[in-house]
């Protein structure tokens, strides 16, 4: 291979790696593709602000309902909890489904544990070691999702 074939396969990556040290959004990757055309990349970046950890005021408006509907607050820990029950494994892998789908696209993952009609959830924020909205948002889905399910 050339040294002008070589370069011409790096260049992409020179160009892309240094978005990944951006400050301001997280989660790019890149996409590589190579052909007889030569070699090229993509970059994705998911423009996803920092989640802030929820301010007290905040937490009135958003976790207190939450408070009011089954979830509790986890001991020593700035996270919230709830148990679900369904009918049968098929409905609490139904949920979870439903659930994993969005979770994926907000990139924001709950901590859980099933075992067949029981799913058992934690939501906390890791990158704030607390309370997000996005804790908010995916818990109050959880509460459509399993209202849907009965
Ligand atoms: N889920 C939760 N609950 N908190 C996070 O901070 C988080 C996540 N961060 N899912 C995401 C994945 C991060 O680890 C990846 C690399 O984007």
């Amino acid at each position: 291979m050339s040294a002008g074939t070589a370069f011409r396969l790096v260049q992409p990556l020179l160009t892309v790696l240094p978005r990944f040290h951006s400050p301001v959004t997280f989660n790019n990757y890149a996409h590589f593709h190579s052909s007889s055309a030569g070699a090229s990349a993509t970059v994705v970046s998911r423009k996803q602000k920092m989640a802030a950890k929820l301010s007290p005021e905040e937490r009135k408006g958003t976790i207190d309902p939450l408070l009011q509907q089954g979830w509790s607050m986890v001991k020593d820990r700035d996270a919230i909890y709830k148990e679900y029950m369904f009918k049968d494994f098929n409905q609490a892998f139904g949920f979870m489904t439903r659930i994993a789908l969005l979770a994926d696209k907000m990139d924001h993952h709950p901590e859980w544990f099933n075992v067949y009609n029981k799913v058992q959830v934690t939501l906390s924020s890791h990158d704030v070691n607390g309370l997000s909205n996005r804790d908010v948002k995916l818990a109050n889905f959880m509460e459509k999702a399993s209202k849907s399910m009965e």
